[in-house]
């Protein structure tokens, strides 16, 4: 042994290897392959793995006690420093601790004062959601959505004469249903129709206008086509319209602002996209100052998806887009791209829509939609890989290609550890 060139060289006796396992399947695999009992791969997962958990505005009194709950279970975590002087009213805070800590420190944080039991039920509910996986079915107006099970694709037919990177092309109606029929025959699961451009600067279209150009292409398409259909509108009349002519999602650009849209989509069964956008199309980019993005588009979600469910529209057929874009500079839609998976924090299944977008453009150093092909592929893989469920976009066939590796990771990753009973035992309902 010691004769092989390298075996006594620092660091290389016992092979030290950073390992990459990052879910609860592949930690509890890993540990397996250790040789250890059964019993140990379930405890030891609970520990194999930190999960950051951020806070905002902690009440004063409340993240002193937070941070010494979660030292006393051998996490941590961060608050700001003038909470030791009080010269602060509340604080933003990061937890940090593993499974099994945090099944230990929630049931003590619930009977604390100060906010601490909602505090508790918040983090439960977001760590769940975030490391709940598997197929879902989101109910539609007249099909179901799967998700879930693989990175989904929703494909874009464009009938306007004016959008960025496609206008004009599939403005004749005809035009439009062959493409849509050419990217479900690409691989698409959800085909989503808009009548009117929101790229930024874009004027305003009518309801009246929009829904004349997108009437006749759902009218063939209804009943024609294999795959959901998404509309893409701002418009509740439109929304209520094309349900009606067929449509089983509504894709809410302006994130059900409008309580009519709630309405019409609660009353009308269709599942909805609850997109993130700032103002409107028109002036979107003018104003792209923000504290802390992240926990502003979160919180925007969070509010418009608890306004949509207090009007009747059932959880289950809401998904969330964080906006890539829409009042967003290019270093913020990277941010919120790289970031996507924290959205699945919210509970529903997430949405991304990076396709041809000038982000893409500022990271190849200026190129037009036309040549952000590669670009928008590898935002797809880099969402997919975030758990991201649907990702939308213009170029279809080369977007179920690049996703199918990313399915079949995700299957290689998850396959369940030879102790099963074990990894059961970490996971969040145990
Ligand atoms: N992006 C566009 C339009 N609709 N919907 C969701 N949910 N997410 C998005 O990111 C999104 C969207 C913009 O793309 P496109 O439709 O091609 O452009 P235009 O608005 O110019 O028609």
């Amino acid at each position: 042994m010691s004769d092989l060139p390298g075996a006594a060289a620092p660091g290389r006796r016992f092979g030290a290897r950073v390992l990459e396992a990052g879910s609860l399947a592949e930690i509890a695999r890993e540990i397996e392959r250790t040789g250890s009992d059964p019993e140990g791969v379930g405890i030891m997962t609970r520990k194999g793995r930190i999960f950051a958990v951020w806070l905002n505005d902690v009440p004063l009194k409340a993240s002193p006690l937070l941070k010494q709950e979660m030292l006393s279970a051998g996490g941590d975590a961060s608050h700001a420093r003038g909470v030791a002087d009080h010269s602060v009213a509340s604080s933003p805070v990061l937890l940090l601790a593993s499974w099994g800590q945090y099944r230990r420190i929630l049931p003590k944080l619930r009977r604390q004062p100060f906010a601490l039991r909602e505090v508790a039920d918040e983090v439960d509910r977001a760590l769940r959601a975030y490391v709940a996986h598997g197929p879902r079915t989101v109910p539609g107006a007249h099909r179901p959505i799967v998700v879930g099970d693989r990175p989904r694709v929703m494909g874009v037919v464009n009938v306007t004469p004016d959008s960025f990177s496609d206008g004009g092309r599939f403005l004749d109606p005809a035009a439009a249903v062959a493409h849509a029929h050419e990217l479900v025959d690409e691989g698409a699961d959800v085909v989503d129709v808009g009548g009117e451009s929101t790229r930024p600067g874009a004027p305003p279209v009518s309801a009246e206008a929009e829904w004349a150009r997108i009437a006749p292409v759902l009218s063939a398409l209804h009943g024609e086509l294999e795959v959901p259909i998404s509309v893409d509108t701002r418009h509740p009349d439109v929304a209520r319209r094309a349900v009606d002519a067929g449509a089983d999602l509504v894709n809410d650009v302006s994130g059900l602002r409008s309580e009519e849209m709630r309405r019409v989509v609660a009353r009308s069964g269709a599942a909805v996209v609850v997109m993130h956008m700032r103002g409107e199309p028109a002036s979107m980019q003018a104003h792209l100052e923000y504290a802390d993005l992240r926990a502003e588009v979160y919180r925007a979600l969070a509010d418009a998806t608890n306004a949509a469910i207090a009007d009747g529209v059932p959880a289950e057929r809401i998904l969330v887009d964080p906006g890539l874009g829409f009042g967003k500079s290019a270093e913020q839609s990277l941010e919120l791209l790289l970031h996507a998976g924290e959205f699945r924090s919210l509970g529903y299944p997430v949405l991304i829509g990076a396709s041809r977008k000038s982000f893409l453009g500022w990271a190849l150093g200026g190129a037009e939609p036309t040549d952000r092909l590669e670009a928008g592929l590898a935002s797809a893989v880099l969402a997919a890989e975030r758990g991201v469920a649907l990702v939308r976009t213009h170029d279809v066939g080369p977007t179920v290609r690049a996703l199918a590796l990313v399915a079949a990771a995700d299957r290689w990753r998850s396959r369940p550890p030879a102790t099963a009973e074990a990894l059961a035992a970490t996971e969040p309902d145990a």
